[in-house]
């Protein structure tokens, strides 16, 4: 942050109601009531740089706090996009505040605010001019007493700035019905944008199968922290979860089984486009994964003719990997890829397609090199960059192809000879991004081959400088992986993701310049109250400071009736 938020001014009536000195017993008891309900109903104000993901640029201004009118309508210009998101914002505080909130054209004279959406360079608005470049997804947010204005370049920008907003709102912004609160918002100027395009995280719906409204739910955790990307590891051993009409038993067999011999499940193309859909609302694009040639023994149960030799393996429902392949040597493996592949780029509008790559460890250097050069060039016949874990690095390359790193160590000269042939990075390295390691010994569920990845763990590492001869702009962006061996409810996907998810969110969005492991655990310790408002589970990590004892919200194995089976 550039500045840093001033203390709260002494000045104005008193806000909490103190008694005036002299007062009686009477005054003082009525007084200390008066208090203590504002107290439970109003906390302060938060500060203006109190954000997560930490905004770029952040200049407070404590005569200008702005309080929320119960007539407050919101304005925006006729931009779909634009009214999309004052749609969401107007859903997301009538809620909590009961307010409501209509949408109103900005055209014409109509004044302004108090809360106000403009995309600037559209010809219907009046944007304040802009001091930094805000670039696809920036924004900016000026708050005075009279009102909020958010301005961006892009209804994605407009998005993010709500986001921003929500949070300085208290935290009963989060609850479902109404609460009595002061509405109040910090005065001052935040202008933002974020470091890194690709801001992700993955879910692994192979291993336990989620169905869509956990997808959903997951994607709304992703946008809070501005993070735009859901990459799906769609198929593995234990189960493949998407179907695909041209080969219609890879998921009503492939799909019958989890870890743990559970029913598994599968999502349809219609389920699949509703989560594609859902994400676009929210601005996050959702990257398929098709994990191969290895992590396929599900698909090798329902099309036997693709495995070595034509035999079918049994069902798998351990953990175990690297063991399954389908046969590189085979036309029919590259038919089976190209149809699969086409289905689903077909039903995916963004431009990225996840091969996986990874862990094939029965199948020769030369022939899975083979493999996957073929793969590259059938995706990029789809139209689509392709995304591959990082032991795709010494295939051949392929202008434009990203390498997702998962490694743990601080030099890979197999992944920077790629970069130098013009691959780029996602990061996702294993002792800092995986949210499927272990905080500490005792955490219930999850692994720790990479270490165990308490937050600030999670927090401590620098994108731009990690991997050893890496050129800064080589790096596309950030990905947190949580794999789902261990994983089986709602409530164990969110003690995993929160806090670690916000964390690696604040590295791919805000400059390293705002980098500080002691004001982050301030920052991120509000949220707790925020995440327990919303009903969200998390781990209590010792390291952060929550303002308040935790409240009942589900911990991991308390609420197994939370984990959706197949739709
Ligand atoms: C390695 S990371 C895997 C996954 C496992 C994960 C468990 C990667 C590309 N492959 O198959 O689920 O470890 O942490």
């Amino acid at each position: 942050m550039s500045s840093t938020p001033a203390a709260r001014p002494e000045t104005g009536p008193d806000p909490i109601g103190r008694a005036p000195t002299g007062a009686s017993a009477a005054d003082l008891a009525r007084t200390a009531v008066r208090r203590a309900d504002h107290l439970l109903a109003a906390p302060a104000p938060a500060r203006l740089g109190d954000v997560v993901p930490a905004p770029a640029h952040v200049t407070p201004d404590p005569t200008a706090d702005f309080t929320l009118p119960p007539d407050a309508a919101i304005r925006v210009g006729a931009d779909p996009g634009a009214r999309a998101v004052a749609a969401q914002l107007a859903a997301l505080l009538r809620a909590p505040t009961g307010y409501p909130l209509p949408v109103a054209a900005a055209t014409g004279p109509a004044p302004a605010g108090p809360l106000t959406l403009t995309l600037s360079g559209t010809p219907d608005t009046a944007a304040p001019a802009t001091d930094d470049a805000l670039g696809a997804e920036g924004y900016r947010l000026d708050i005075t007493g009279d009102g909020v204005r958010i301005t961006a370049g892009t209804p994605a920008g407009l998005f993010h700035g709500v986001q921003t907003l929500r949070q300085l709102l208290p935290p009963q912004v989060e609850s479902t019905t109404p609460v009595a609160a002061r509405w109040v918002v910090p005065g001052g100027t935040i202008v933002d944008r974020p470091r890194y395009a690709y801001r992700g995280a993955m879910l692994d719906v192979a291993r336990h199968f989620f169905g869509v409204p956990d997808v959903l739910r997951v994607i709304d955790h992703l946008a809070r922290y501005k993070l735009n990307h859901l990459h799906l590891h769609l198929t593995d051993d234990q189960g493949w979860r998407i179907a695909v009409d041209s080969w219609p038993r890879l998921a009503t067999v492939g799909g019958a089984t989890e870890v743990g011999g559970g029913p598994g499940g599968h999502y349809t193309r219609d389920d699949y486009r509703r989560i594609v859909g859902y994400a676009a609302a929210r601005h996050v694009t959702v990257v398929p994964e098709i994990d191969l040639p290895g992590h396929t023994n599900a698909a090798l149960v329902a099309y036997p003719e693709l495995a070595p030799g034509g035999s079918a393996p049994p069902p798998y429902t351990g953990t175990d990997v690297g063991f399954s392949y389908v046969d590189p040597a085979s036309e029919r493996t590259y038919d089976f890829v190209a149809d699969v592949l086409g289905e689903i780029a077909a039903l995916t509008p963004g431009p990225y397609l996840h091969i996986g790559g990874d862990e094939a460890f029965k199948v020769p250097a030369d022939a899975y090199a083979g493999f996957v050069e073929r793969v590259q060039r059938i995706v990029a016949g789809l139209g689509r960059t392709m995304v591959g874990w990082h032991q795709v690095a010494p295939v051949t390359h392929l202008p434009g192809r990203v390498l997702q790193w998962w490694g743990t160590k601080r030099d890979d000269p197999v992944t920077a000879d790629a970069v130098r042939r013009g691959a780029r990075l996602i990061l996702s390295p294993g002792n800092h991004a995986y949210l499927d390691m272990k905080y500490a010994e005792d955490t219930p569920i999850g692994h720790d081959w990479a270490g165990l990845v308490d937050v600030r763990r999670a927090y401590d590492w620098d994108p731009g400088s990690h991997l050893a001869d890496l050129p800064a702009d080589a790096v596309l962006g950030v990905e947190a992986p949580l794999w789902t061996e261990s994983v089986t409810t709602r409530a164990d996907i969110e003690f995993l993701m929160f806090p670690r998810l916000p964390a690696l969110a604040e590295l791919g969005w805000s400059p390293r310049a705002t980098h500080d492991w002691a004001a982050f655990r301030e920052r991120l310790a509000g949220h707790g109250p925020r995440w327990e408002a919303a009903g969200i589970t998390y781990h209590r990590a010792p390291e952060v400071p929550w303002p308040t004892a935790p409240t009942g919200v589900p911990t991991p194995r308390q609420s197994p009736d939370e984990h959706t089976t197949p739709t």
